[in-house]
């Protein structure tokens, strides 16, 4: 479709502006939320990793076009999160200590929003310890933890070990998720679950509650 193609350009060039003005139009036209973030919003931010992989886009433009991504967020999420539903459990998600990255975290939150869950969003670049304070002050059924950078994943084990030392690891399922992680990477470092994108995230958290 033309407009999710244009939608797409935008994003990869920046224009926040822009990225907002066709979404509205797409919503207005009938087109599925989920179909603008996949066929647009993602499909964009895919080019954009690859042009960032190959030296043809810097740093500042990468950001112009996440935040031109997190404006288009913003617009799609009362579509795709349900208002006055029952709570199906409360969620407690964060990018793990030394990631900025919150975009593919903040997506996986409004698909859980949008199942009924109760989501406490811990943002990015958040320590072991604070995780550890956060499961003792919300108690959550579920820990979701983001990670993007091979680097960063391995904070994910950090995690789970201040976790397992504050004697919390019994009362949370931990789920894992991000472009470098994986099942077996999940298994490794003792986490319950992964999932490579949002939709996934959703089901597999339903597993977990209902194991
Ligand atoms: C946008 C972006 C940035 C932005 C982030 C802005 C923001 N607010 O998020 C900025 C400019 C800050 C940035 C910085 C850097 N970035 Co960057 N970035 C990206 C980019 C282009 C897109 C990421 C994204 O938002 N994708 C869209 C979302 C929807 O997808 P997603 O994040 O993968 O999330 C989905 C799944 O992974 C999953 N998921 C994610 N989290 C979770 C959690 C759970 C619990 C579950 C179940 C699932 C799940 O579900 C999500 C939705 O479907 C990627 C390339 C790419 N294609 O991934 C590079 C990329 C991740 N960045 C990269 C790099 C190298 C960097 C920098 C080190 C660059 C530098 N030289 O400084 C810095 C690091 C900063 C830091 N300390 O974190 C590399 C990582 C390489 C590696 N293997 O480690 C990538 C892969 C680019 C590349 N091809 O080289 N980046």
């Amino acid at each position: 479709m033309r407009e999710l193609q244009d939608l797409a350009d935008a994003l990869i060039n920046g224009y926040a502006d822009r990225v907002s003005k066709l979404t509205n139009e797409l919503l207005e036209t009938g087109v599925e939320p989920q179909t603008i973030l996949n066929e647009g919003l993602i499909a964009g931010m895919t080019v954009v990793g690859e042009k960032m992989r190959t030296g043809e886009m810097y740093l500042p433009e990468v950001l112009q076009s996440a935040s031109a991504m997190h404006a288009s967020l913003k617009l799609l999420k009362p579509h795709l999160v349900k208002e006055g539903v029952e709570s199906r459990g409360k969620i407690l998600m964060g990018t793990v200590k030394g990631d900025m990255h919150d975009i593919g975290k903040n997506l996986v939150g409004i698909m859980l929003q949008g199942a009924g869950f109760e989501l406490v969003d811990l943002g990015l670049n958040v320590p072991p310890q604070k995780f550890v304070e956060a499961i003792g002050m919300h108690q959550p059924a579920v820990v979701g933890l983001s990670a993007m950078l091979t680097t960063t994943m391995l904070n994910m084990k950090t995690t789970i070990e201040a976790i397992n030392n504050a004697g919390l690891r019994s009362k949370v399922k931990i789920i894992i998720g991000g472009a470098p992680v994986s099942q077996k990477f999940a298994d490794d470092i003792g986490a319950d679950g992964y999932a490579r994108d949002a939709v996934k995230a959703v089901d597999k958290v339903k597993e977990l509650l209902a194991a």
